[in-house]
This record gives C-alpha cells, structure tokens and sequence, in this order.
C-alpha cells in the first residue's frame, strides 16, 4: 500500500464478521516502513513521526472479549484515528491481550489520548456485568482493561523489525495456532498480501522480547 508521504493511508477494511478467517484490516504503511522487506535501503531521514509498540490486556484475562467483539474493537480504532490519526504499523489481537505498533503524526506523542479514547469506546459498546474493583466502582469505572499498558518507544529500524515479527509469532508463541497464518486477527496477512512476507512465514520464536507479556499493570 502506498501513501502520500507523511500522510496517513486508509486502508480498506477487508475484516468480515461472517468469515472467522477473515482478519483485522487494521495495517498501513508508509514508505518510510518499507525498510522491513529491505533493511538496506532504510532511509532513516524520511522517518517522521516516533514509533510505539504497546502490549494491552484486559483486567480479566480469563475472558476473550476482543476477539468476541472484534468488530467493536476495530470500530472504535476508527473512531479514534478520525480525530487523532495515527498509523498501526503492525497488530495482533489475542482474546485477552493485544499487541501494536503505531506511528504518531510528527510533534505529537499523545498515545495516551488515543489508547483512553479506544478503550472507552470499546468499553462502551460492551454488556455490562463485569466484576468492578472497588475502587473502580467508586468512581464510575468500567472494568474491562487493566489501567496501564505496556509502551515502548521503537528505537531503529532493527528493533521495529523485532517487533513486528514479535506481533506476527505471538498467536503461535501463547499457543492459540500452530502455523502464524492461521491466527485471523493479525496485520501478518498484509504483510503477505502485500508481499513482504510468505504465507508460511515462521519466524523465529525463540526470540525472547520484553513485551509487557503477561503481567498486571494496575
Ligand atoms: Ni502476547
């Protein structure tokens, strides 16, 4: 896919509810990320805006939420990225937990707007009935997200690639499929689609990153 320069691209959302295998059309890229098929023509000048990978979970892990509401989570990315654009470079979404790279408009690093805006309109859209803390309860919240996330600021263009090869393995790494491409909710089916990667892609899943994997923030 090919944008403007430093402007965002918007996909076509290829995501059907109706097709278990279809996947989450969440992914652009800019020229300025091409760098992941070829690492020697990574033009480091034409970078603009600072690149995050963030890992989210939900306060309850036992349950599968995102994957359940998938169409919702996709939406209230959209609602986001309407008044704060901002460009997911990679993502993958497990029931509990997701991972994501984006890049923000150059001169602004408000994830944090972004990531709360998300999560309320995800929160918002969903039944009510979950277990609340008390303090939750207290002031009003919803108890659907743990309250922070993981955030990591992508150093250069070899700790990007690590990172979304990070994002495509994880499905197969928490054991949900064996093969990457069978895992629906994942930016790896662009990623082949626009022939950066094979359909049989692997990786290497013994790279060990510390990704926030697993923990309770609140
Ligand atoms: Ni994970």
């Amino acid at each position: 896919m090919r944008a403007e320069s430093g402007r965002i691209a918007r996909t076509v959302c290829l995501l059907n509810p109706a097709n278990p295998l279809a996947h989450v059309g969440w992914v652009e890229q800019r020229d300025t990320h091409r760098y992941y098929a070829d690492m020697t023509n990574y033009r480091r000048s034409r970078i603009d805006g600072a690149s995050y990978f963030f890992t989210l979970n939900l306060a309850d892990r036992s349950l599968s939420l995102l994957t359940e509401h998938i169409a919702l989570l996709r939406s209230a990315f959209e609602y986001t990225r309407e008044r704060h654009p901002f460009i997911v470079n990679a993502i993958v979404v497990l029931p509990e937990h997701m991972h994501a790279i984006w890049t923000l408009p150059d001169g602004d690093n408000d994830f944090a707007l972004r990531w709360r805006l998300i999560k309320t309109v995800f929160s918002r859209g969903l039944p009510h009935g979950e277990r609340r803390s008390d303090s939750r309860q207290n002031k009003g919240e919803r108890g659907i997200w743990q309250r922070r996330y993981w955030e990591h600021l992508i150093r250069d263009e070899a700790d990007f690639a690590q990172h979304v090869d990070y994002i495509h393995i994880n499905p197969a790494k928490h054991g949900l499929v064996t093969r990457v491409a069978d895992w629906p909710h994942s930016s790896f089916h662009r990623y082949v689609q626009t022939g950066v990667l094979p359909i049989n892609w692997a990786g290497d899943s013994s790279v060990e990153l510390d990704c926030g994997e697993r923990r309770n923030f609140d």
